[in-house]
């Protein structure tokens, strides 16, 4: 397989080189891609060095597939190109999430929609990930009504010069900003641009995304987006209401049994879902599994996963795996 990773030199980028190495994924050429800024640079992978291209050059070197994450402009002009070129693009930008001729891929969860002339497959947001995640099994067995989303969002999910400007105010230095507002010892509600609704982008993408996936325009969702001075992942309190009562310990049972989420819930012993905790770790981490007693039919989950793993570069590449097994490429 040939792979190129356009991006390359970012957040997501990063990790990505180091997940496909970690899960041996069967690559025999890697294509690193970034902006013109960077044609020249080297990534290391596998200990090798990889000089960074650009995005016509990766065209013209043909790659199987092409794993985006370079922002939704990137997306929008050149994911069509590589598409035409006959490489399957699977793109970590919100550009082709909705649009109702792409497919929205969890892999647990609905890859088996995939075929051959999917050339654009679009990766879902890693906030809506981590919930879909732990929500699709209970979805199955109970059948969502309404669900109540508060995040707590990590910096990393804005990119290099998020993190760049927390440790900036940490250190008391001045320097350039991502956000509108200072991160350090603050909460900002705001994650992405306002939509005309009064609603973040983030908080549509929750709704939206997580019907699509679900397959289910009748889930009601509405969610309150926040950005918090953390590095390790996203965590997510979710209000879930179901359309028939649930048996506590069989809803523990059935996130127990699903793979990609580990259920971290001892009270006893205060172990519960972080992100220190889910920093680096490919998995779903979900709990504080109680029900809401203020209501029947109704449970309050807490879901911590690392942003740039399962919620950007481990999906991504899980789907190219998937491709790859099923000879789809
Ligand atoms: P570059 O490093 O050359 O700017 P992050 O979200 O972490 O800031 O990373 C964004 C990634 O997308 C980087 O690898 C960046 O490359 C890449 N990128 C940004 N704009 C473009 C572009 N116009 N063409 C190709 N890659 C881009
Ligand atoms: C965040 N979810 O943490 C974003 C990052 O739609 O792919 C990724 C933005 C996107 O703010």
């Amino acid at each position: 397989m040939k792979v190129a990773v356009v991006g390359a030199t970012g957040m997501v980028g990063e990790v990505m080189l180091q997940v496909l190495a970690e899960r041996n994924f069967p690559l025999t050429e890697l294509i690193p891609v970034a902006s013109e800024r960077s044609v020249g640079k080297e990534v290391t992978f596998k200990e090798k060095k990889y000089k960074v291209v650009g995005l016509q050059t990766a065209v013209e070197m043909k790659p199987d597939v092409a794993l985006f994450s370079a922002g939704g402009t990137t997306s929008l002009e050149w994911a069509p190109k590589f598409a035409e070129a006959g490489i399957t693009v699977i793109d970590n930008s919100s550009a082709w999430r909705m649009d109702t001729s792409k497919k929205l891929i969890v892999p647990e969860i609905n890859a088996d929609a995939l075929t051959t002339s999917d050339k654009i497959i679009a990766n879902p947001n890693c906030s809506t990930i981590q919930l879909v995640m732990a929500l699709a099994p209970l979805h199955k067995k109970y059948g969502i009504k309404r669900l109540v989303v508060s995040t707590y969002q990590s910096i990393t999910g804005t990119g290099v010069k998020a993190v760049q400007q927390l440790e900036n105010e940490y250190q008391g230095i001045e320097g350039e900003r991502a956000y509108n507002y200072q991160i350090h010892r603050n909460a900002i509600p705001q994650c992405d641009v306002f939509e005309d609704n009064g609603y973040t982008k983030e908080e549509m993408k929750l709704v939206r995304e997580t019907q699509k996936i679900l397959n289910d325009a009748t889930i009601a969702v509405t969610a309150t987006a926040v950005r918090i001075p953390v590095v390790g992942g996203h965590s997510e309190a979710v209000n879930v209401e179901f359309n028939t009562d649930f048996d506590l310990n069989e809803v523990r049972t059935i996130l127990e049994n699903t793979p990609g989420v580990t259920v971290k819930d001892n009270i006893k012993e205060f172990e519960y879902p972080m992100p220190l905790d889910a920093e680096g770790k490919n998995d779903v981490f979900v709990g504080r599994i109680r029900r809401d007693d203020s209501q029947p039919k109704t449970l309050n989950l807490w879901i911590v996963a690392d942003n740039l793993r399962k919620g950007a570069s481990t999906n991504t590449i899980q789907i190219a795996e998937y491709l790859v097994a099923n000879n789809l490429l």
